[in-house]
């Protein structure tokens, strides 16, 4: 086992015993060999060229393959293995009558699956070359964020086979041992190019389903009734839920990356769609003891529950799988019965108490777009001197503390934008606001980082200028696992400059590529609060 694919990892080099975030070391090789053969089904799918009617499959396939091995999404070795003895049927059926086909594509190992996946040819460390590994694996994760938002777009009918077609071109470039740093630099800054169609395309679908998101006060308080607590990013089953759970006494609320759920106009007419509970993902140990009902893991976001102690009232679905966990699949028409844990929820106790009170969100870039004359000004009249974007993940570590405490010491005459789970850490500060705006603007999900670089584009375009860098807006960005991975990604892409990355630089970064990324965008890592005060803010 080497894992280093999330900030959390051991030492800041590598997991390479058991996962920080409780993986087990057969989970992460199976993971590793589900990413081999992925590149394997992508190098036979790029081949074959014209895919006729298993396109969509494959292009499935591979973004579900991605997508799964996302920290915090999959923990089960068997759902491992099913997706790659599935990709690897995929796989042979379409390579009849290919021959030389490169190792990816010619692996078809059955048997002992856990064994094969330890092979030296098969994970991370198979590339020799440090800085080669480094942009192999920057891209690798680029991808999985983007393939995370593509599935989210594609379950509610939206597609871009242009997204599809570069994540199977990317997945092969990567084995590819002919290419340079600076041909895999170039790869890198496509592979945000197309993260940031993913994340458009992901914004249209949810936007046309769903509605814009709108200011929304959202309850923190539970009520009497049980109830069914919902997390992850899959806003098709948040509507599930809410149509399934209506009239039967159960009510629903979100956790963690689903909060922004409560900002969308469709999902307002539930009566029984009551508020969020509790924080960002790391703190459901606690709060899914004291929620008392099911909890549905929609994508990743799982913590391996202490003591199994709610283990009987944890379900997962898509690809997301904790083994214990009732996983609930869809039926071919892409229908999921959620009927067996709203009959669980049923008979437990109701949630219990842990907050009090409101928060504020709905900040996407179509609500911002109608407060556009106010907000322009408030910077004109110099009543808003910056724009501080400090979207990305929350995470365990004690020195994320760092983002609160930044958040405190910011003048008053500045407004954070954020999206993702790093708002924890100051969505609950009731910050005020700069003439009716507040000082925290949240898009939504990590994915609603889309909306936060819409948002730049267009005060870009009201103040007349040249470069996206010259407006007044910041960037402290924390990162946690492989979607900021994306967004960081995206945002380069957009020529968005001096970023402050933290709470620490990804360990899969080595010091040449960190050197590209300094030299091109004055990445710079966070300092202490008082020098990224004095730094980003003050000077
Ligand atoms: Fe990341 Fe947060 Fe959204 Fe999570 S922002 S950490 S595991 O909630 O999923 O991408
Ligand atoms: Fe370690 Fe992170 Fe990989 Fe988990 S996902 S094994 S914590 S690097």
């Amino acid at each position: 086992m080497f894992c280093f694919q999330c900030q959390e990892t051991a030492g800041n080099k590598g997991c390479t015993v058991k996962g920080v975030c409780g993986k087990t070391k057969d989970v992460a090789d199976l993971q590793d060999l589900l990413i081999y053969v992925t590149k394997g089904l992508a190098q036979v799918a790029n081949r074959k060229g014209d895919l006729g009617d298993k396109k969509e499959a494959v292009q499935d396939r591979i973004a579900d393959n991605l997508f799964t091995t996302i920290t915090n999404a999959n923990f089960n070795p068997k759902t491992v293995e099913d997706y790659i003895v599935k990709t690897l049927d995929m796989k042979k059926e379409l390579a009849q009558g290919m021959s030389d086909l490169p190792a990816e594509a010619a692996f078809d190992v059955r048997e002992g699956l856990t064994e094969a996946a330890k092979a030296d040819a098969i994970g991370v460390l198979a590339t020799k070359d440090e800085d080669i590994r480094s942009l192999r694996e920057l891209i690798t994760y680029g991808l999985k964020g983007t393939a995370a938002y593509t599935r989210h777009a594609n379950v509610l009918g939206f597609r871009n086979d242009e997204v599809h077609a570069f994540m199977a071109e990317a997945l092969e470039k990567i084995t590819d041992d002919s290419l340079s740093v600076d041909d895999l630099v170039a790869l890198t800054l496509k592979t945000g190019e197309n993260g940031v169609k993913a994340m458009a395309l992901l914004d249209e679908a949810n936007t046309t389903k769903y509605g814009h998101p709108e200011i929304t006060e959202v309850s923190l308080e539970p009520r009497n009734n049980p109830g069914i607590l919902i997390s992850g990013h899959d806003l098709k089953d948040m509507e599930a839920l809410l149509e399934q759970t209506k009239g039967t006494g159960v009510d629903v609320y979100t956790h963690s990356e689903m909060l922004p759920a409560n900002y969308y106009p469709a999902f307002k007419k539930y009566d029984h769609f009551v508020g969020n509970y509790g924080g960002s993902w790391w703190h459901q140990k606690e709060e899914f003891a004291s929620f008392n009902g099911p909890i549905l893991m929609t994508t990743n976001c799982i913590v391996p529950p202490k003591d199994d102690s709610y283990l009987d009232r944890l379900y997962t679905t898509g690809v997301a799988s904790y083994p214990g966990a009732k996983f609930i699949d869809e039926d071919e028409k892409g229908h999921k019965d959620f009927s067996g844990i709203i009959e669980q929820a049923k008979g437990c106790k109701a949630p219990e108490k842990i907050e009090e009170g409101t928060l504020v969100g709905g900040f996407a870039h179509n609500q911002v777009f109608a407060l556009a004359d106010k907000v322009v000004d408030a910077v004109k009249s110099g009543a808003i001197k910056k724009f501080v974007v400090m979207g990305g993940c929350d995470g365990r570590q004690r020195d994320r503390n760092y983002y609160e405490e930044f958040a405190k010491a910011l003048p008053e005459d500045t407004v954070i934008l954020t999206a993702g789970c790093a708002k924890y850490r100051y969505n609950k500060l009731h910050m005020g606001d700069i003439g009716g705006i507040p000082r925290v603007l949240d898009a939504g999900q990590c994915n609603d980082s889309y909306s936060l670089a819409v948002i730049a584009m267009k005060l870009q375009e009201i103040f007349g200028l040249a470069d996206i860098n010259e407006l007044p807006i910041v960037y402290n960005i924390a990162w946690y696992e492989q979607k900021a991975v994306i967004v960081l990604l995206a945002l380069l892409s957009l020529g968005v400059k001096n970023i402050h990355l933290g709470p620490t630089l990804p360990a899969f970064l080595s010091d040449n590529v960190v050197k590209v990324l300094v030299e091109n965008f004055n990445i710079a890592p966070n300092g202490t609060v008082e020098e990224d005060i004095q730094n980003l803010i003050l000077s």
